[in-house]
């Protein structure tokens, strides 16, 4: 991976070296829009919950692969808590399947700045464990931020990422208020650049980005920073596939779009409609439709598994203009007053949020400041009194502890939350000790590996009763379909290595997927002990791989 991170995208068009000596001109040369799909991450966070199982994902990648999208984003987030939580499966062992299934297509991640795939601040010991695993298990590309837009909660982030040899995708996120402008956004581009980003992202989380103001920050940021800008929206207000034309016209060199059976609504604008809206221009992606149309076919399918999760937007819901409430946070609003009670309070709690958001410096909505908004919000309507119910993590908010805010947090509702205390004025994350000693600690009797490590350390409880569930299926044998498929896998990749002829062979190119997956596992898995997969899914992290990722030419994607 360290191969890829500084042998391919250290090209210098993209890299370190910077094309700053050349003409703003040269710059703005139109080349083809490149595309990133979410399909794997966002687009199932942002429709069914995130509960998108691996299973369903390994029959559609070696098609996902040959698309030569610059990048597909399938890891982090929310998917790190949910698969340990909800779906019983291994994070790092679909980092790992998912990287042997698409050898040749850049794989990217969410990371919450120094939150990095949870709720609270981590300390530095575990974001760097996080960031050297993710490295190793296949991550090119690491999309970081903070929900505060402060710099200091992505620095470390950042200089991990790129000490690992991954790409740093340093982002801000957009939002509409009194303190926040174009202008502002590219100044704090050009802060992340200074910080030798790789390239910039504007993550509009919630979609408020109109068309125009799409043209102008692109067009600006072009002229100030020499490095790639992808923009990232949803289509919750419906603009974001208007927004992406415009940004495509001002020279915006990378989008995100989700398949089409998983795009709209709460998620990205489909891949399908940007690649035919540009053909024939200079911004034409040369994406091939009728592969992508496969694809979609898939996603169509697996879908219908997960209809009790689909959310209740189905079009578009402009008001998430009005109150810009992010897609995901609605969601969150509606199972909050449910639970309470209090569903018929659902206009009111809306109408609070933006109240509560500028009483509280402006935040961006994305996690955690969402729910921190959310819940208060919530609060200051159901008890009848505002902020009567301050909980501990708006104190901690107000005291500092997330970060600094955009602006001022309203004198009386901090006097409310926290009295005379000052708020803290160093990065939050100074305070704390290392965490992986306690984590180690913690785990001594219980077998873990160095990335079982980092899951414990992140979210302890899920992690622990995970563990405990997958120590019960090894004991009786039974293999997670991601670990069948990983071993499947290992044999194909091993056979092209030795030219070794296996049964596997049969299953190869487009047959692999589907049929060959069922064909081999029989007669396989029955054969295969708690030892001897140990043995096998070690061959395939180590020769298979390996060889695997030498092969890999990401060059002219
Ligand atoms: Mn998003």
């Amino acid at each position: 991976m360290t191969i890829l991170g500084t042998r391919v995208l250290r090209e210098p068009r993209y890299g370190t070296t910077k094309y700053a000596k050349s003409p703003p001109s040269a710059r703005l040369t139109m080349t083809k829009l490149m595309i990133t799909d979410t399909v794997l991450r966002d687009a199932h966070q942002s429709l069914l919950a995130t509960r998108m199982k691996t299973e369903d994902m390994i029959p559609v990648c070696e098609k996902l692969d040959k698309v030569g999208y610059w990048s597909l984003e399938m890891f982090g987030g929310a998917t790190f808590d949910s698969m340990m939580r909800f779906l019983d499966e291994d994070p790092w062992e679909r980092l790992e399947t998912l990287r042997d299934a698409m050898p040749h297509t850049r794989l990217q991640m969410l990371l919450r700045g120094q939150n990095i795939v949870g709720y609270r601040h981590y300390a530095d010991d575990v974001l760097e464990a996080f960031v050297v695993e993710g490295v190793k298990a296949g991550l090119d590309v690491f999309r970081i931020f903070d929900a505060l837009n402060d710099v200091r909660n992505m620095k470390a982030a950042m200089k991990f990422v790129k000490r690992e040899g991954g790409f740093v995708e340093a982002s801000f996120c957009y939002t509409l208020s009194p303190f926040h402008s174009n202008e502002k956004f590219v100044e704090k581009a050009k802060e992340l650049y200074a910080l030798d980003a790789d390239s910039i992202c504007i993550k509009d989380m919630a979609g408020l980005i109109s068309p125009e103001a799409a043209y102008d920050l692109v067009k600006r940021l072009k002229e100030e920073v020499d490095i790639p800008i992808h923009l990232h929206s949803h289509y919750t207000s419906g603009m974001a596939s208007m927004a992406y034309l415009r940004a495509a016209d001002a020279g915006v060199d990378i989008v995100d779009c989700a398949i089409s059976s998983l795009s709209m609504a709460t998620s990205q604008p489909a891949t399908e409609s940007i690649v035919e809206a540009l053909k024939g221009t200079p911004r034409d992606t040369g994406l091939d439709l009728n592969l992508l149309a496969e694809i979609a076919d898939h996603f169509r399918r697996v879908r219908r598994k997960y209809g009790q999760f689909e959310g209740s937007l189905q079009g578009v819901n402009p008001q998430v203009l009005v109150f810009q409430v992010p897609g995901g946070m609605l969601s969150n609003l509606d199972n909050q007053l449910k639970e309470q009670g209090a569903l018929d309070r659902y206009d009111e709690v809306l109408a609070e949020v933006p109240r509560v958001r500028a009483e509280l410096g402006y935040p961006p909505l994305v996690t955690p400041s969402s729910q921190i908004v959310g819940t208060q919000a919530t609060l200051n309507v159901v008890t009848g009194k505002r902020y009567s119910v301050i909980p501990t993590e708006i104190k901690q908010y107000v005291r500092g502890y997330y970060g600094r805010p955009p602006a001022e947090i309203d004198p009386e509702v901090k006097r409310l939350a926290i009295g005379d205390e000052e708020p803290l004025d160093c990065r939050p994350a100074d305070l704390l000790e290392p965490e992986l000693p306690k984590a180690r600690e913690a785990l001594k009797d219980v077998p873990h590996t160095d990335r079982d490590l980092v899951s414990y350390a992140l979210f302890p409880q899920y992690a622990l009763n995970f563990f405990k569930r997958r120590a019960a299926k090894r004991k009786r044998g039974e293999m997670t379909p991601e670990l069948e498929v990983a071993i499947i896998a290992s044999v194909l990749h091993m056979e092209g290595i030795s030219g070794r002829t296996v049964r596997a062979s049969a299953a190869r190119g487009d047959a692999w997927p589907d049929a060959g997956r069922a064909e081999l596992m029989e007669g396989r898995s029955s054969g295969y002990t708690p030892a001897r997969w140990e043995r096998a899914s070690s061959a395939w992290a180590t020769a298979g791989r390996r060889d695997t990722m030498k092969r890999r030419d990401l060059g002219g994607v």
